[in-house]
């Protein structure tokens, strides 16, 4: 364990650093954590938490945390002080810059900084090393609806807000698992459902996920056809009649076009063919939406990280713009921001291509608007790279130096090998993270120590635009610093002026000006402006209630725009785009047979570094998996539970066999989360190709071809070790928390002997060990105490069947086992049987799949209101509802 964290404040009120949905939190410090509850007075949330917000408490111990500036020398790394760690940055940065050139240098940030953060960030590169050379995580994420969103209404605005999926009468979800990924926001649909059951959900993806349980129609199209379906539903909307002419007539331009492009779409067998999908759907879906004044259109990454994602995001548009249903009371396209911060790395320009405060890069008179705001000495004047190309140019030598702060690409960008060989050959790598060990922070040069949340302060946007403060309630551990600071300090050390903030207040005061700096007809007029926020004192910002931009001089907040045209081209209407349909650019087939898709688990945060450390969330899903239809595994020569490898042209990865049930044949699904440090072989950006959307360049993480092979085993096996272990001579291993130990998963090839065992637990020749070896059955079961407490356990056997690990994780909560308890551990099965509750469906009361599925055989329970009043589960943040669904299902 780390050092213990320290309170400031008694209790705050402030904002989950998850997804973009931006929940209200109250967190109150404890001596190992906080309590967390909801806060009923956030817009965006009502008091609502799904599981991950619920268990931040649980994540903000200093174990695992990098509380010192560290540099490399000889090859390894040593802890710095600021000075010398700031003093290399900026003298590295300021020797290439003047060598190659302000391009030789880059910033890769991300969705997960604070606005203050992002701001400066921009600044720093974009105003005064004169390079548009800083990408960010969003682009992997969001830039497909911010090309979208600029093409069809000229400027990145979500025209709507989440009132508006209440106030539906049909709410689609496309591309997106909202149940997993959008808890809150989900449980909010749900509810509005329970309370007017007109209310209709339809959830378009290939696979059939917890949010399709919850829908009442799913349309499982083929990976990739989307704009066949929209553009169909164009077609049909204008044939039908559902369509508001004197709308399309005073707000909009270019439906001729639009109907033009998708003027094949036009029979209904052709879409449904094109979809791989029963014609029965696509007209249930088109009639619903047709004869539906209310509908929201929300979608995420089944939409945007595709190589037509920016297509798939005006296809959707022009349904709304055909139909008027634009930014009115329960209408309009929903962009589902990802990251809790998406949002405001947009408002201050964070893209490569994007300025600052919704202004242009390409636009000489609004770079002549910044510079003069900035008084900025070099401005950039073309965009600089977008992620992937940054880093092949990492690679192939013209970028030169690159500071990442608050992602890990060595795991989250496609073709992730080439980003490791990238910074393994760039010259300064300066990698600003919280988290010591990374895959990214292997890589490091200078590795600088960043405040998290509950210890930094400032602002984020969600998804509905909504402004909400995140603030300190935790003193900052070790030497880390805010982001703000350490671009500030470089900043300053290479001489840049304007970067003497003393808070983050003075970063947002800049940040609320610039956004109302000539933003009327004469300068660059533009929707998103904040200047109603701008002079407010350190007291008020400390205080300010989350407030939806735009918020004008002495304005409120707006909850929609658009509803009467006013779009931000020049002309002030909107645009229809021609979508013409094309499928993934990599199809499966020949040796990669397999469609691979990605994404993400309920109760994880992308590459773990902060969730993976509540034991709660790890039993939900403790082991990367590659779910398939079984016709595949089996032709592919793979069998359900045993691992497997998912091989692609740019990398492999093993993971379990599993047939979850909605999969369809022809592809595979891994989810995101593992890397480098907590598996031997899972990294999933090793796998993905590296293909990008030609006009928003975000990657297809959705769609890769990839075969599954056999990886063959001589046995399995997993340890449960309080201490950390290196398991680097295991064929392969998986690693998630438990409460009180590690949970590592094996597979293994060598020869296994209680020697072995030994030396692979760290006990000495005195230790108290106990052990259990039947050779013939190639089974191996060994024990380390000390004091009488359970210190370690192994086991091993030749067939996947092992004992049930939620029983054993509960022997380390005790002080000393019984020798009762030492037999059944050498037994490998409780005493009592049938105690193991297995994997964790309800993680709020810890409540596990076999303790549900008995209770609904044994008590005949009808519905999950009779699962919760028996057991609890579902109870709380209703996350879990869709599961428990299912296994009610699974019952009949
Ligand atoms: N639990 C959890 N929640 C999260 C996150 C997390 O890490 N964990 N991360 C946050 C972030 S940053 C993001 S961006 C969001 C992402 O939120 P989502 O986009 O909802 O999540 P994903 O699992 O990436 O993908 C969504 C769905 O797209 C489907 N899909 C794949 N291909 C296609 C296609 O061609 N068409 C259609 N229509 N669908 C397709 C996939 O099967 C998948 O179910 O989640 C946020 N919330
Ligand atoms: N195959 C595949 N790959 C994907 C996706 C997919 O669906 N499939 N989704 C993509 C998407 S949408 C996203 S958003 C990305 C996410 O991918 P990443 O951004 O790479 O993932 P994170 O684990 O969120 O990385 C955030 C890092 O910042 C650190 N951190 C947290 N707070 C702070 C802070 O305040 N300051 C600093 N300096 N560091 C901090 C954390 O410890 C962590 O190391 O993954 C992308 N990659
Ligand atoms: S729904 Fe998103 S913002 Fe809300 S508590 Fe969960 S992770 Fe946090
Ligand atoms: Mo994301």
């Amino acid at each position: 364990m780390g050092a213990p964290i320290v309170p400031i404040a008694p209790a705050v009120r402030t904002t989950c650093p998850y997804c973009g949905v931006g929940c209200g939190v109250k967190a109150t410090p404890m001596a190992d954590g906080a309590l967390i509850e909801g806060d009923p007075e956030h817009m965006a949330s009502r008091g609502r938490l799904c599981v991950k917000g619920s268990a931040l408490g649980e994540t903000l111990g200093l174990d695992g945390r990098l509380l010192a500036p560290a540099m490399r020398e000889e090859g390894s790394l040593r802890t710095a002080d600021w000075d010398e760690a700031l003093d290399k940055v900026a003298s590295t940065f300021a020797s290439i810059i003047a060598e190659h050139g302000p391009d030789a240098v880059a910033l890769y940030v991300s969705g997960q900084l604070l606005t203050e953060d992002y701001y400066v960030a921009n600044k720093f590169m974009k105003g005064f090393v004169g390079s548009a050379n800083i990408d960010t995580n969003s682009r992997l994420c969001m830039s497909s609806s911010v090309a979208g969103h600029k093409r069809a209404f000229g400027e990145d605005i979500v025209p709507g807000c989440y009132e508006d999926f209440e106030l539906a009468d049909l709410v689609v979800l496309v591309g997106s698992n909202t149940a997993w990924c959008h808890p809150t926001l989900f449980q909010r649909i749900t509810k509005a459902r329970e309370a007017r059951p007109g209310l209709r959900i339809v959830a378009i993806d290939p696979r059939r996920t917890a949010t399709c349980e919850l829908a009442d129609l799913h349309l499982p199209i083929k990976a990739g056809s989307d704009v066949w379906l929209f553009n169909g539903l164009l077609v049909y909307l204008a044939q039908t009649g559902a369509v508001d002419a004197d709308f399309v007539a005073t707000h909009t331009q270019g439906l001729d076009g639009a109907l033009a492009a998708a003027a094949e779409c036009v029979d209904i067998g052709f879409v449904a063919r094109s979809c791989g999908i029963d014609a029965r759907l696509v007209a249930e879906f088109y009639e619903a939406f047709a004869a539906t004044a209310k509908v929201v259109t929300a979608y995420s990454q089944g939409v945007n990280q595709s190589s037509s994602g920016t297509d798939k995001v005006n296809a959707i548009i022009n349904c709304h713009l055909l139909s008027g249903r634009v930014g009115k009371p329960g209408m309009g396209p929903f962009s589902l921001t990802g990251q809790p911060n998406a949002m405001g790395g947009r408002e201050v320009g964070g893209l490569a291509n994007m300025l600052a405060s919704h202004l242009e890069l390409d636009q000489p008179a609004h770079r002549e608007l910044v510079r003069g705001f900035w008084d900025a000495p070099r401005m950039a004047a073309n965009p600089g790279l977008k992620a992937v190309e940054l880093f092949r140019a990492i690679e192939e030598g013209s970028v030169k130096a690159v500071w990442i702060m608050a992602t890990n690409p060595v795991v989250s960008l496609p073709d992730a090998d080439q980003v490791r060989r990238a910074l393994a050959r760039c010259e300064l790598v300066v990698v600003s993270d919280m988290t010591a060990a990374t895959d990214t922070a292997e890589l490091a040069d200078v590795l600088l120590p960043a405040l998290g949340w509950g210890e930094k302060d400032g602002t984020v946007t969600n998804s509905e635009r909504c402004i909400s403060r995140q603030r300190a309630f935790l003193q900052a551990p070790g030497q880390a610093r805010a982001d703000w600071w350490a671009i500030c300090e470089v900043a300053r050390r290479m001489g840049y002026q304007g970067f003497d903030y003393m808070d983050a207040h003075a970063i947002f005061d800049e940040h609320a000006r610039l956004s109302g700096w000539r933003n009327d007809a004469q300068g660059a007029p533009r929707a998103f402006r904040i200047d109603g926020l701008a002079g407010l004192d350190r007291a008020a910002y400390d205080a300010l209630a989350p407030i939806q931009w735009p918020v004008p001089p002495g304005g409120e907040g707006t909850a929609r725009l658009f509803a009467d045209g006013g779009y931000a081209h020049a002309d002030g209407k909107a645009r229809f785009v021609a979508t013409r349909p094309r499928l993934p650019a990599n199809a499966a087939g020949g040796d990669y047979p397999l469609t691979l898709n990605t994404g993400r688990l309920r109760d994880q945060w992308h590459t773990m570094t902060r969730t993976g450390k509540s034991p709660r969330l790890a039993g939900h899903a403790p082991e990367p998996f590659v779910d398939m239809h079984p016709h595949d595994a089996l032709l592919a020569g793979v069998r359900e539970g045993e691992l497997a490898r998912v091989r692609s042209r740019w990398g492999s990865l093993v993971a379990r066999v599993s047939h979850g049930g909605g999969i369809a044949r022809g592809s595979a699904f891994v989810p995101i989360h593992w890397t480098g440090q907590n598996a031997s072989d899972a990294r999933v950006g090793a796998v993905v190709n590296p293909v990008v959307d030609p006009v928003s360049g975000e990657p297809e993480f959705k769609h890769t071809p990839v075969r599954v092979e056999p990886f063959a085993l001589a046995w399995h096996g997993f340890i449960l070790s309080r201490a950390p272990l290196d398991l680097s001579g295991v064929a392969n291993w998986t690693r998630v928390c438990g409460s009180g130990f590690l949970r590592y998963e094996l597979g293994g090839r060598e020869a296994v002997s209680p020697e072995w065992a030994r030396v692979l637990l760290g006990a000495g020749s005195d230790a108290d060990w106990i052990e259990y070896e039947d050779r013939t059955e190639g089974m191996l079961r060994c024990a380390l105490l000390a004091g009488g407490r359970l210190e370690a356990c192994l086991f091993v056997s030749r067939r996947p069947e092992l004992p049930a690990r939620g029983w054993l994780g509960g022997l380390f909560a005790l002080d000393e086992l019984s020798s009762r308890d030492r037999a059944t551990l050498l037994a490998g099965r409780a005493a009592v049987q049938g105690s193991d509750p297995g994997p964790t469906v309800c993680a709020c009361f810890g409540v596990g799949r076999n303790t549900i599925r008995s209770a609904i055989v044994q008590q005949d329970l009808k519905d999950a209101g009779a699962v919760t009043a028996c057991l609890r589960a579902g109870g709380n943040c209703g996350s879990c509802l869709p599961e428990i669904r299912q296994l009610l299902a699974e019952a009949r």
